[in-house]
């Protein structure tokens, strides 16, 4: 792929509501992120500089968990979600995006090992209740689908021919995108409207051993999986004491672009930022686990939202 596909910077029109992100975007999104996204809202993963989209804003009522009764937590490894991988391409050979099964193997492994805690290999994470099982892939040479940006209508005409399953089934696009996006994904619903475009979308590139640097462990995908299971961002709502609506990730006021470990951007919230976290931006390198509340919320969102749909 060439370089160039990644630096270029545009605006995505996606709607009142739905705030762009420019260059130098970790000073702009910061005040894009302040309140809590909507229920089937869209939330990407994207690099610095990116045209990204920070979700619609709603009052903290519209979390995804208010209301719900207290879920009985999964053991871990005991929740199997059914995986489809549905990679789209332009035509033949990895410049024209298309992959191998050991490719997808290798991003389903990647994306099993962020979950259950061994992700980056060495270190100790997590140990979450999910497991992905590949059920099929699918293969498809379509040039006009190859960017499905958020809400285009190559997105929709995409989903639409190659979903498969439920709310309950992770569907997962590798593709060309553009914009500089990483991926994106949407937050669970009840209701039928958003079903379609229901899933997550990874650049084909930022796979393990991909072609985009300092993005190419993987991590893209359970960054993207984790908002499909209800998760923010570690900076959702700066330095505020609600936050990301987890107890154990210590508040952060902004996006993290690299690996600063030691960053603290929150003095008075007690911990550093947790540039170690699948839902903050930083590089795949430094990246490797959630914590056991962002499992818990997982946990609990699949109960209430997927479990069975
Ligand atoms: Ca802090
Ligand atoms: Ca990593
Ligand atoms: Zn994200």
């Amino acid at each position: 792929m060439s370089p160039r596909r990644y630096a270029t910077v545009g605006l995505l029109a996606l709607g009142a509501g739905l705030l762009p992100v420019t260059a130098p975007a970790v000073a702009a999104a910061t005040a894009a992120v302040c309140e809590v996204a909507a229920p089937g809202a869209l939330e990407v993963r994207a690099k610095p500089g990116a045209a990204a989209a920070e979700p619609a804003v709603t009052s903290d009522a519209k979390d995804l968990l208010a209301g719900a009764p207290a879920a009985s937590p999964s053991a871990p490894g005991s929740i199997v979600v059914e995986t489809w991988v549905h990679v789209i391409r332009t035509g033949d050979g990895r410049a024209n995006g298309q992959l191998t099964p050991a490719d997808v193997q290798a991003q389903v492994a990647a994306l099993n090992a962020a979950f259950a805690g061994t992700g980056d290999g060495v270190r100790t994470g997590t140990s979450t209740p999910f497991r992905f099982r590949l059920a099929g892939t699918t293969d498809t040479v379509n040039p006009a689908w190859y960017a499905m940006l958020p809400g285009s209508r190559a997105e929709r005409e995409a989903k639409s021919a190659l979903r498969r399953g439920g709310k309950s089934t992770l569907n997962l696009y590798l593709t060309g995108l553009g914009g500089d996006l990483l991926g994106y994904a949407y937050f669970p619903t009840t209701g039928r409207g958003k079903d379609v475009v229901d899933g997550v979308v990874v650049l084909n590139e930022s796979i393990p051993g991909g072609a985009v640097s300092d993005y190419a462990e993987g991590d893209t995908a359970p960054h993207e999986v984790g908002h499909w299971l209800g998760l923010y961002h570690t900076f959702q709502n700066g330095c505020s004491t609600a936050n990301d609506r987890v107890a154990d990730t210590p508040a952060e006021a902004v996006p993290t672009t690299g690996c600063p470990v030691g960053k603290d951007t929150c003095t008075k919230d007690t911990g550093l930022d947790p540039v170690e976290n699948f839902m903050d931006y930083s590089y795949d390198r430094c990246m490797y686990t959630f914590t056991p509340g962002q499992s818990a919320r997982m946990d609990a969102v699949w109960q209430r939202y997927r479990a069975g749909a």
